[in-house]
């Protein structure tokens, strides 16, 4: 018997971005261990990606091209040959490409972040047929431009340093959840000694085991950040040399924060004001006393109306306080930036054919627009769209709309996918996809600083192809010749990263694939001396960019769309706030087919307080129907004071046709936009919950 270990990295969609050590036995993958010389990783995965082999060997794996035979939704489909499915799609573009290019669509996300299976060949495809943009932003898009107006790239701390923070703040985040590397320093740096503090509305798996958590309202955080700069200047907890050499607009910060004292704080979060005190004096005081403080801002935060502004807000506090003076101090939103993505080289812009227009489509509606006729402002009507590494059907907000549009007859939909998923159920036709275990890729993160370097383990599975495949094979289908089409993953992979960026001058792919990581070259404390990325180089109070983009340029509190303090008419109908949060053992909708992590979970539940239930006559396990003006879906009651009064909560992202109303929390979510960024509202709504009607007996 053969037995290898084969250098990996783990896809998903997760900060933590793992190196993983495959282990191949005659040529099948037989364990997925994390690798324990990478030192984020530290021989430590998830439980999702240790049952990894689970998930490449599952039983319902896409294995061979097929054509829809059943309505779209259905999920009926037949074996077609490769041949056949190329020629069929080609077929059916040609035409939108040669009278109306703009009518071709591509919707993708994070399903992997690799740079090579992600936004390369596919958009080198869209590019050449001068297809319509898709606006990423249904994740982040809100918090990366606030961080951006005020720290001017999304850079912070590395969390190499966190064990030595002495506070920790994880504002908006479940990290035992969703960044579990993160977490592990937070332990040892609690073992240090530090104090550790959770802003979060739910007493979520990592707030239960801070020393504090302060559950405010959802979509609050911009006010509670405003006190918190209230205090610190009142009270003088201030770094008034790093103020002075690295920021700009104190002054005007300082008038703007007045009003904000903490008994309106207390008000607009519905927290206590000496909770608002307390955390402004710890933060401070710890600064005044030369130790570090880290915040651990995530983008639980910069789903509601005013998102891009609270981040924004956040990011102003080591500023005030010279937290960014420390290693293991400042804030991390996002290392995105540090790594020097070659875009241009991966994706080639430069193929989009000159003189002919361009439109831009948010996926964050495409509920909406892809139900939208044609006109002078919107363009064609989109005729074609083509899915892959994502899962809108249940993970666009307003699902009802989404699943309509999709329904479209009259819409060609082809899907590139691992797994018959809810949008799969709508293809024209759907392609075998390869897992990362199965094809190469090379990764940038936004948790760490590592370039990652993922060799396939094992043969593809069945007559699946990696993406890049897939769309060379479409591009030449439709007789695009340029030489790029015919790059190889290996070709695509030595582009990533530009080596004339310091960051990456060390960047060579074939020592990469070898290593199977290297990390940046980035200092330690990234400001600890100012040059932050703005146009004054200095972290901005005041942005003159942000009121060049029409917005306010100070700090300021944006309220949600749907709450009782901002929209009573509709509180009266829909009392409760709702938030639907990532559960432990799902990765957004990937995970929730594998059987062992769903069994985990169990089946879709809200969290609602003892007293909310109450008044509604619910009790624990009762089937709650769980609605809006938008629409509804089923959970089990889980009565909990984790959920604070007013706010229910239902972890996600179901697969809905896995949950026993086939719908999910994206039925009650909308298609409104955050202030920035053009980003989603998910954590930005109201419902009302009643108890489910008794079934009739069969
Ligand atoms: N296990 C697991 N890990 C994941 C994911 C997953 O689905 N499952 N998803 C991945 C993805 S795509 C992303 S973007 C990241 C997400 O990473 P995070 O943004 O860290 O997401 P969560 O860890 O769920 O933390 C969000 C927390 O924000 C809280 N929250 C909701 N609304 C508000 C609010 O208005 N203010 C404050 N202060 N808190 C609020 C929620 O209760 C929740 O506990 O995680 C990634 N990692
Ligand atoms: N209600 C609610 N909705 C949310 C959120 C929430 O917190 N609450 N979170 C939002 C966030 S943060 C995000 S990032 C989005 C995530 O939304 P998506 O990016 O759509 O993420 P997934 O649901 O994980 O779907 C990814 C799909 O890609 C597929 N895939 C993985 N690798 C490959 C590959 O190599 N090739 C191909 N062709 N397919 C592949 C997987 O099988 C999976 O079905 O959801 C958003 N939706
Ligand atoms: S999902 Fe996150 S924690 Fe789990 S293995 Fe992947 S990168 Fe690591
Ligand atoms: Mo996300």
């Amino acid at each position: 018997m053969s037995s290898t270990i084969v250098k990996a990295v783990c896809p998903h969609d997760c900060p933590d971005t793992c190196a993983l050590h495959v282990t191949v036995e005659d040529g099948v993958a037989t364990a997925v261990k994390g690798d324990p010389a990478h030192p984020t990783t530290a021989g430590v995965l998830c439980t999702k990606v240790s049952r990894y082999t689970e998930r490449t060997y599952h039983p319902d794996r896409l294995l061979y091209p097929q054509k829809r035979v059943g309505k779209k939704g259905e999920g009926k489909f037949v074996r077609i040959t490769w041949d056949e499915a190329i020629a069929t799609i080609a077929e059916r573009l040609k035409p939108l490409a040669a009278s109306n290019p703009l009518s071709i669509l591509p919707y993708s996300y994070a399903g992997t972040m690799g740079l090579v299976q992600g936004e390369s060949m596919a958009m080198r495809f869209f590019n050449k047929i001068g297809a319509s943009f898709l606006d990423r932003t249904i994740c982040a898009t809100a918090g990366g431009v606030g961080y951006k107006y005020t720290v001017g790239t999304r850079q912070g701390a590395d969390i190499e340093h966190t064990q030595n923070a002495r506070l920790i703040i994880m504002w908006g985040g479940n990290p035992i959840a969703s960044n579990l590397h993160f977490w592990m320093r937070v332990q040892e740096a609690k073992r240090n000694g530090a104090k550790l503090i959770a802003i979060d509305p739910y007493r979520s798996l990592t707030a239960e085991k801070c020393h504090q958590h302060i559950a405010l309202l959802p979509g609050t955080d911009s006010a509670l950040a405003l006190g918190l700069m209230h205090v610190l200047i009142r009270d003088d907890l201030l770094d008034h040399d790093y103020i002075a050499e690295h920021t700009l607009g104190f002054e005007e910060l300082r008038e703007r924060v007045a009003a904000w004292t903490p008994e309106r704080v207390a008000e607009v979060c519905g927290i206590r004001a000496g909770e608002v005190e307390q955390l402004a004096h710890d933060y401070g005081e710890c600064g005044k006393r030369g130790e570090a403080s880290m915040i651990r801002m995530n983008y639980g935060v910069q789903r509601v109306h005013g998102g891009g502004m609270a981040v924004r807000n956040i990011a102003c506090l080591p500023a005030l306080t010279g937290a960014w003076r420390h290693a293991a101090g400042g804030t991390q939103l996002s290392m995105s930036d540090a790594f020097p993505k070659n875009t241009t080289a991966l994706q080639r812009p430069d193929l989009f054919p000159e003189g002919l227009p361009r439109r831009t489509i948010n996926m964050s509606t495409i509920g909406d627009d892809l139900l939208r006729e044609a006109s002078p402002e919107f363009g064609p009507k989109v005729g074609a769209v083509i899915v892959y590494n994502s899962n809108p059907v249940a993970v666009a907000p307003e699902s009802s709309k989404v699943a309509q549009a999709f329904a479209r007859e009259d819409l060609f939909t082809v899907v590139l996918e691992h797994f018959q998923t809810d949008t799969a159920d709508y293809a024209d036709i759907l392609l075998p996809a390869t897992t990362q275990l199965e094809h190469t890729d090379i990764h940038s993160t936004y948790g760490h600083l590592y370039m990652m370097a993922n060799n396939p383990a094992i043969a593809p599975m069945g007559e699946a192809k990696p993406n890049t495949e897939i769309f060379r094979l479409i591009a030449r289908a439709m007789g695009f010749d340029d030489a790029c089409f015919t790059d190889s993953d290996d070709d695509i992979a030595a582009l990533a990263f530009n080596k004339n960026h310091a960051h990456a001058v060390h960047f060579d792919w074939s020592s990469l694939k070898k290593a199977g990581w290297a990390k940046l070259k980035v200092a330690d404390a990234p400001f600890a001396h100012g040059g932050f990325g703005t146009p004054s180089g200095k972290c901005e109070f005041y942005s003159e960019s942000m009121k060049r983009d029409g917005l306010d340029p100070l700090p300021a509190y944006i309220a949600p769309y749907e709450s009782l303090a901002s929209n009573a008419e509709l509180a009266a109908r829909y009392p409760l706030a709702m938030i639907s949060p990532p559960a432990r053992n799902f990765l957004n909708s990937t995970f929730v087919n594998v059987q062992s992590l769903r069994d985990t979970e169990g089946q879709p539940h809200l969290d609602i307080h003892p007293q909310d239930a109450a008044s509604r006559h619910i009790v624990q396990g009762d089937k709650l129907r769980i609605y809006n003006d938008r629409g509804s879906f089923e959970a089990i009651a889980r009565v909990t004071d984790k959920a604070r009064p007013g706010l229910v909560v239902g972890l996600s992202i179901w697969w809905k046709k896995l949950a026993g109303d086939h719908k999910n929390a994206n039925e009650v979510t909308s298609q409104r936009l955050t202030d920035m960024g053009g980003g989603p509202t998910f954590y930005d709504l109201l419902v009302e919950v009643e108890k489910c009607a008794p079934e009739s007996p069969a």
